[in-house]
């Protein structure tokens, strides 16, 4: 199977992150894809690649231009204003109610306003090679959907910032650039097929649901930690399937506090069925292994063994598949996981 990597995601390094109301050091760090990178190299049976660069337009095909402006400056433009400051993080947020009764406003003009307006957390900062680190990643996860456009059966992106919380016009939840989102958009536009994004990361994959949500030919199915406790908490629900000609295509399967292997395989066959309803051509698969049963920030129960499974299971789909990293937080065990989770999916085709 062919690993998509690129040292660029090393220039995302944040030292601190608000966590519980005061500061900590950065659950999403420069670590965890260079220990996911060791434990793939060192098993032997993984070819490594560099992505190839796609621009911009891919990203502005999905997002907000005015976000992807705003992200390629905002950290230079910060440092006029307050300069050498490592982490950059807004102090205040845009919210609707704010200007109720009012005219609708459009961005704010200063570097604050702006960074409120794009942002939707505090746990998101910029750093100076943020921006670039972002775009690594979309080149990665375009390079691994190309591979398996190109006929491998599967291709695994090693994805460093992760995506799936990033919106069509916001960016947060450790997010910049939707890498999953511009895939399957990448595929449908290009074959004029039906995409599926299976995201079986913790965390409801907010962005990548707005993103599809009132579209028919990308399918967006999600398990994750119920909202009701769960970030993102304002999205995740089962009664949100869609939109207009979307109406249908969204399914989210919203799962109880220590859900282990046999109810997490379970909520998967569930997944796998409408997967295998709606007919995609192509899978691109949200990876996440925060459901891990030690993971620091997360509450599911799943274990090294119960992430083959889910690879496993996800084959019998019978899909050319794209598996591009998102979340996961217990550094000791992140790269068996992921391995175990690609060994599953490749059985013994190698
Ligand atoms: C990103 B992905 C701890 C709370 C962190 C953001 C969570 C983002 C998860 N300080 N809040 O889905 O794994
Ligand atoms: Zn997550």
């Amino acid at each position: 199977m062919k690993v998509v990597y690129t040292p660029a995601h090393l220039l995302h390094d944040p030292h601190s992150e608000i966590h519980t109301s005061g500061t900590h050091s950065p659950f999403e760090h420069i670590g965890r894809a260079e220990t996911i990178k060791e434990t793939l190299a060192a098993d032997g049976s993984f070819s490594f690649t560099a992505p190839t660069e796609w621009g911009t337009e891919p990203i502005a095909a999905v997002h907000d231009p005015g976000l992807l402006r705003f992200l390629g400056t905002a950290w230079a433009e910060y440092q006029l204003y307050m300069p050498a400051t490592r982490e950059v993080v807004p102090d205040v947020f845009f919210r609707n109610p704010l200007r109720n009764k009012m005219s609708e406003l459009g961005e704010p003009e200063s570097i604050n306003g702006r960074l409120g307006w794009w942002c939707f957390e505090t746990t998101t900062p910029l750093t100076e090679g943020t921006y670039t680190a972002a775009r690594g990643a979309v080149d990665t996860a375009l390079t691994t959907t190309q591979i398996v456009l190109d006929g491998d059966r599967w291709a695994y992106g090693l994805c460093r910032p992760p995506g799936h919380h990033a919106a069509t016009s916001l960016y947060g939840g450790y997010c910049f650039f939707n890498n999953a989102a511009i895939a399957a958009h990448h595929v449908a536009s290009t074959t004029g097929t039906k995409v599926t994004v299976l995201d079986v990361d913790y965390h409801h994959g907010n962005g990548t649901q707005e993103i599809f949500y009132d579209r028919d030919d990308v399918q967006y199915v999600s398990l994750h930690g119920d909202p009701a406790r769960a970030y993102p908490f304002t999205i995740g629900y089962a009664d949100e399937t869609g939109t207009g000609r979307g109406l249908g295509s969204n399914l989210n399967l919203p799962l109880p506090e220590r859900t282990d292997d046999d109810g997490f395989v379970a909520a998967l066959e569930r997944a796998c069925a409408a997967i295998a309803a709606f007919g995609p051509s192509t899978l691109v698969v949200s990876l996440g292994l925060d459901t891990f049963i030690t993971d620091p920030i997360c509450d599911l129960a799943v274990t090294t063994a119960g992430f083959e499974r889910c690879g496993a299971l996800v084959a019998q789909l019978g899909l050319p598949t794209v598996v591009l990293q998102e979340g996961g937080y217990d550094v000791d065990h992140l790269g068996e996981n992921v391995r175990r989770w690609l060994v599953g999916l490749r059985g013994s085709a190698g």
